[in-house]
């Protein structure tokens, strides 16, 4: 029984040397150690030894186990060790590589125009409004006192869903909408798409953007107008820059103007970008008609109010310098990447 336990023992000690896994470990625990392992079926025969070798044997074989259990014990940290030591190897982290580079997006030119537009205008008191693109004929011409001959309504210059329903060829609607609303006093611009039936070229698209401001309130008069647009030009192209005033016709207004700022490529002096006038268009604007201050539900009687309407694409492309429409429309990444 003694040789039968040091072969154990033995045995144990080689297996341990030639092991590699945890796993391996844990086989060779239960077969030595177990309930039915080696050392377990040596004890069960204990039972025929003599009332004096049993201690004795009984105390071998503790010790054998306790020598297993010992070297099982060291032998499972080392494995635990080699395993951690492996899978920081395989783990290893190059810091000093190159990291992914994520393109972050930002604001289309028109977006950064507009914004500073709004930021002029609600500086100066004005709220943004925002109405349907698909919008009904009433709203988007006869409310505005276009007449039905008007060249505006041919089917040429608008896209028609329907008899009565169109694309709205201007924001002038959303400020209907809102005056039938609102009562005064009104102080709104109301920025968004428009669409005409226009060929593209560099100066027409089908699509493009509005800006249209509305004020109503007792006592407005064409002063608050050029005040304001004053104002609106200063802050948006520099002190210095001065407005022009002509004399213009709108359905919608009256009287009626188109108003010019300072070449901002020349100051004044008269180059290419001004087609040597020294002066740029900018807007359309005048007074409110009293029709269309009814049609809006307002006492014309009562009330007065100024309007004007800006294009956001020929803002933009005087403010940097393009001298393309085309290019604001069509996403190509070499050029929205200089903005
Ligand atoms: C342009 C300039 C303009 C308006 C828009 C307007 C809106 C209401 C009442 C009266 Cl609700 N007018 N908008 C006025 C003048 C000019 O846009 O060149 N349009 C063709």
């Amino acid at each position: 029984m003694r040789e039968q336990l040091n072969k154990i023992r033995e045995r144990a000690e080689a297996q341990l040397a030639s092991l590699e896994n945890m796993q391996e470990l844990e086989d060779l625990r239960v077969q030595m150690l177990g309930k039915k392992g080696e050392i377990t079926s040596i004890l069960k025969q204990m039972g025929s030894l003599s009332a004096e070798e049993r201690p004795k044997m009984g105390q071998l074989a503790n010790e054998v186990r306790q020598n297993i259990e010992q070297l099982i014990k060291e032998k499972g940290q080392l494995l635990k060790q080699a395993e951690q030591q492996a899978r920081l190897n395989a783990e290893t982290l190059d810091v000093t590589l190159p990291g992914e580079a994520h393109a972050i997006g930002h604001k289309h030119p028109l977006s950064i125009v507009l914004d500073e537009v709004k930021d002029i205008f609600i500086g100066m008191g004005f709220q943004i409004a925002t109405g349907p693109e698909v919008e009904w004929d009433y709203y988007n011409f006869e409310a505005l006192n276009l007449p039905p001959d008007h060249p505006a309504r041919d089917t040429q210059d608008t896209f028609y869903i329907t008899e009565k329903m169109l694309l709205r060829t201007q924001t002038s609607p959303v400020q209907i909408r809102v005056m039938e609303k609102q009562a005064p006093p009104i102080r709104i611009i109301a920025p968004g798409r428009v669409y005409r039936s226009d060929a593209v070229d560099a100066t027409h698209s089908p699509y493009f953007h509005q800006i249209e401001g509305l004020v109503v309130d007792e006592g407005i008069t064409m002063g608050d107008l050029k005040g304001n647009l004053m104002q609106f030009a200063k802050r948006l192209y520099g002190d210095n820059t001065q407005l022009r005033f002509r004399p213009h016709h709108f359905p919608f207004t009256e009287p009626s103007c188109e108003v010019d700022v300072t070449c901002f490529k020349c100051g004044g002096k008269g180059c290419p970008m001004c087609k040597g006038e020294g002066w740029v268009e900018i807007l359309g604007g005048g007074m409110v008609h009293p029709k269309v201050l009814q049609n809006g539900g307002v006492d014309a009687e009562k009330y007065s109010g100024y309007a004007f309407g800006i294009g956001l694409e020929r803002l933009t492309m005087f403010r940097f310098n393009i001298d393309d429409m085309r290019l604001l429309f069509e996403n190509d990444i070499r050029f929205l990447d200089q903005f």
